[in-house]
């Protein structure tokens, strides 16, 4: 790691907190902030920067948009949480909102993504005895490789990172891995009739933005289709807007049996994750048989309305293609050779450092944000490079000669 930068003492103060008073899961970029403006965060010094990270998808309305903060604030002061033992106003609301906003028949509100692959996992599991006719305790799922769904138990029973999963077994049974974009090795795991559901990232988000072949989704549709097997989309980091699409499947007009959002669909504010699908899958779980407490609370319901409102409202998905791709473009015009290769879908894009240091990434990232742009490495050579979709042109430009100047450290 680079030794050269000292963080302000106003910084480091709450980075010593952090150290000694948090646990030590995580390994920040050295800069503490304070406040956050569409686009913009700025840190205890007052210092503003491009977000280029917003919080992994999660602000893809920008920092604190106002209508979202508004709805917060208004719903807050009204009623924040009923439970589900009783009803409340909004949850109906907003169900009926994002349905059809989707296109399914139903939706199961819970709070982050992982408790939402949880609940798909389990919704396929259900729809595979109930109603495929899978042997009791025999259902499989298929996985892809590099996959990154969360962190539960559950959920890292698949992952194929060592750092994941490294002494926190036994894991949970009944997975098939099979390598991302590879659809003879799908065809192939699907032949077997205990398989519920393939659950996948439309890009795989960790394993460093990783686009599948045109065609890949349609695929998996067809061979989903074919044997029976439930095409599971996580969304979570790929959907609402941020690859140019409401969806990431949408590119290839393809609807998937059940989709699971999180992140950006609060815009950044609260945990709130769901899951949608049809009937079929949807009403084989029964009263008593899942929930969670803050799982469609009305402050949430409230929240996750206008979040897809402005998305809306606001043409954040076209943007995100468009500025997307002049992004693209003028990350290649830099044409420098400390860069292997550049890849993306709309807004979510990264780029593959060409460098003997394996601390390249990391350093290039502490210049950058010594720059006035915040961007975080991914499995040591890759940096994510994903804005808030509300991004425009002149912001784009800017970020792009941040970067270039940046990569100087290199020459
Ligand atoms: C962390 C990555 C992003 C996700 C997909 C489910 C979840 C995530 C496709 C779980 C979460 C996060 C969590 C975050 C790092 C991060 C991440 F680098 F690991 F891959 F976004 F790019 N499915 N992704 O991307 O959602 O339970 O966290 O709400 O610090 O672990 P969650």
């Amino acid at each position: 790691m680079i030794e050269s930068f000292h963080a302000s003492s106003a910084s480091q103060y709450f980075i010593n907190l952090e150290d000694k008073y948090g646990a030590h899961n995580y390994h920040p970029l050295p800069v503490v902030l304070k406040k956050g403006n569409g686009v913009f965060v700025w840190d205890v010094d007052d210092k503003k920067y491009f977000d280029f990270l917003s919080g992994y998808s999660a602000v893809n309305q920008g920092h604190c948009h106002p209508k979202i903060i508004d709805a917060l604030v208004t719903q807050a002061q009204n009623l924040t949480l009923t439970s589900r033992a009783f009803y409340n106003d909004q949850l109906g609301e907003y169900e009926k909102y994002i349905t059809s906003y989707f296109g399914y028949d139903k939706v199961l509100p819970m709070n982050t993504g992982v408790e939402a692959v949880e609940t798909a996992m389990k919704l396929s599991r259900k729809w595979g005895y109930e109603v495929k006719g899978v042997e009791k305790n025999c259902a499989k799922i298929v996985v892809c490789n590099e996959n990154f769904h969360g962190r539960t138990l559950g959920v890292i029973s698949y992952s194929t990172d060592v750092s994941a999963t490294n002494n926190f077994g036994p894991f949970l049974q009944g997975f098939c891995n099979i390598p991302f974009n590879d659809i003879s090795a799908l065809e192939k795991a699907l032949e077997d009739k205990n398989v519920v559901a393939f659950i996948f990232e439309p890009i795989q988000g960790e394993a460093g933005v990783v686009v599948p072949t045109e065609g890949y989704y349609k695929s998996v549709r067809e061979l989903c289709t074919k044997y029976n097997v439930l095409m599971v989309a996580d969304e979570i980091q790929t959907g609402l807007g941020r690859t140019g699409n409401l969806l990431a499947v949408d590119v290839e007009n393809v609807k998937p049996d059940i989709v699971i959002l999180g992140k950006a669909l609060s815009g950044g504010t609260l945990p709130i994750s769901a899951v949608l699908c049809n009937n079929q899958i949807m009403m084989t779980i029964k009263p008593g048989q899942h929930g969670s407490t803050y799982g469609g609370n009305p402050l949430a319901c409230k929240v996750a309305i206008t979040s897809l409102q402005v998305l809306k409202e606001e043409n954040m998905a076209a943007n995100a293609l468009s500025m997307g791709e002049i992004f693209r473009t003028e990350l290649q015009k830099i044409q420098s050779p400390f860069i292997k290769n550049i890849r993306g879908m709309g807004l979510l894009n990264a780029i593959i450092i060409n460098h003997s240091n394996k601390d390249a990434a990391w350093n290039l990232c502490i210049e950058m944000m010594q720059n006035g742009l915040l961007a975080k490495p991914t499995h040591g050579d890759k940096i994510r490079f994903a804005p808030p979709l509300t991004i425009n042109k002149e912001q784009i430009e800017n970020a792009i000669s941040i970067i270039k100047k940046s990569l100087g450290i290199f020459e």
